[in-house]
């Protein structure tokens, strides 16, 4: 699952601030979400003689193990232009450092990799930044915590926080608060546009469902009641496979993931498609299945009225398609609003779109991106 990761960052050569930023930057592209940012403090070199450094701590939140994100840190550096020197022995000056000082509460002790960051209790210029994000946070080892080990140090640094701050890229983004949406709505709402135009703007891993390909779905629309339990069962098998699979082997490099389809369809759709006692067979298992899943933090259902829906369903041609009914399609409205009323309705923002085209306007677009921003807030 995410992993909570304090990183200590220090530069004493060159523009110690811009080092800082583009560090900065660079984590929250290559590993994960930036979610908290100290203060800058300017501290003397700890340990060596040598230039003055800017010290911040960051919370990070990211899929990667502590060696990967070790080796992402390390070609960060490189990027930046750190040169390391094997010739001289200790510390010296660099433009860029990046170091992992806790990984959730885990320790390790490898050649390359020691967590807790071993010299953390020893070193004010980490201390301080990191109480100011952390201050509760127990030292796993020592079952102190920051603040405390703050007060305890040894070390008689002095050290100066800095009024200048840096800036933390999740402020730019309007999904700074979400890790996995599921645009929601009826057949036809545009779910699969909005779902795939979000992860190209906003640099989201895409899930998409493969539904075109469910072989029992054109039988389904000419015989319902033969093939209904039959397709809502293929349906549920492929979706809960599809989730748990991609969910895992997250493309780990991306900010957040965005489906045009949440796994709580299936249940919507059977409770239209199949008899009351296939149903509640159905559902027994649709729980058990839906238990060990991940979930969105957020359900996005787009409402559009029946005739718009008929429009785009007849407007992309799926022959399969073609028998879809009006009534059809309201009672999966219906089905959909009343099983969001029932749920807990916290994390499910209801976008009425049907006086709207995101695809054609770009107001409409901005609306529902800032609708959803603003959701979380
Ligand atoms: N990093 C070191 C050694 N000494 N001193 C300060 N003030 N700040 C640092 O980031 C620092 C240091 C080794 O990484
Ligand atoms: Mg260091
Ligand atoms: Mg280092």
């Amino acid at each position: 699952m995410m992993h909570e990761v304090y990183i200590s960052l220090g530069s004493n050569i060159g523009d110690r601030k811009r080092f800082l930023q583009d560090a900065v930057n660079a984590i929250n592209e290559k590993i994960g979400s930036v979610r908290n940012i100290s203060s800058i403090y300017e501290t003397p070199s700890w340990g060596f003689e040598g230039e003055a450094f800017f010290n911040v701590c960051l919370l990070l939140k990211t899929w990667l193990t502590p060696t990967e994100v070790l080796t992402e840190l390390l070609n960060i550096e490189r990027q930046l232009g750190r040169v390391r020197s094997s010739l001289k022995k200790g510390y010296q000056s660099r433009c860029i450092d990046l170091d992992i000082l806790l990984f959730d509460d885990i320790t390790l002790n490898t050649n390359e990799l020691t967590i807790p960051h071993p010299q953390l209790p020893n070193r004010k210029f980490v201390l301080f930044p990191l109480a100011e994000i952390a201050s509760e946070k127990k030292h796993p080892v020592i079952q102190k915590s920051i603040a405390t080990l703050k007060d305890e140090t040894s070390d008689t640094s002095d050290i100066q926080k800095i009024t200048e701050k840096l800036i933390s890229p999740r402020f730019n983004s309007p999904f700074a608060n979400y890790n996995y949406i599921a645009i929601e709505g009826n057949i036809g709402a545009g779910k699969t546009t909005l779902a795939t135009k979000i992860a190209e703007d906003f640099n989201a891993k895409l899930i998409l469902e493969r539904f075109s390909d469910n072989p029992f779905l054109p039988k389904f629309y000419e015989n319902p009641k033969r093939y209904g339990f039959t397709l809502e069962m293929s349906f549920l098998t492929e979706r809960y496979q599809a989730v748990s699979e991609q969910l895992m082997q997250l493309d780990l490099f991306k900010q957040f993931v965005v489906s045009d389809y949440d796994i709580f369809k299936s249940l919507i759709f059977s409770k239209v498609t199949l008899t009351e006692d296939e149903f509640i067979l159905y559902r027994k298992l649709f729980y058990i299945l839906h238990n060990q899943i991940i979930k969105p933090d957020l359900y996005v259902y787009l409402y559009q009225n029946t005739d718009r829906l008929i429009e785009n369903i007849a407007k992309r041609g799926r022959s399969y398609e073609k028998n879809i009914s009006a009534d059809y399609l309201k009672r999966i409205q219906e089905e959909y609003l009343s099983f969001i009323q029932q749920s807990n309705m916290e994390n499910t923002l209801i976008i009425d779109i049907t006086c709207l085209d995101f695809v054609k306007n770009k107001e409409d677009y901005d609306y529902i991106i800032q609708k959803i921003s603003n959701f979380s807030k």
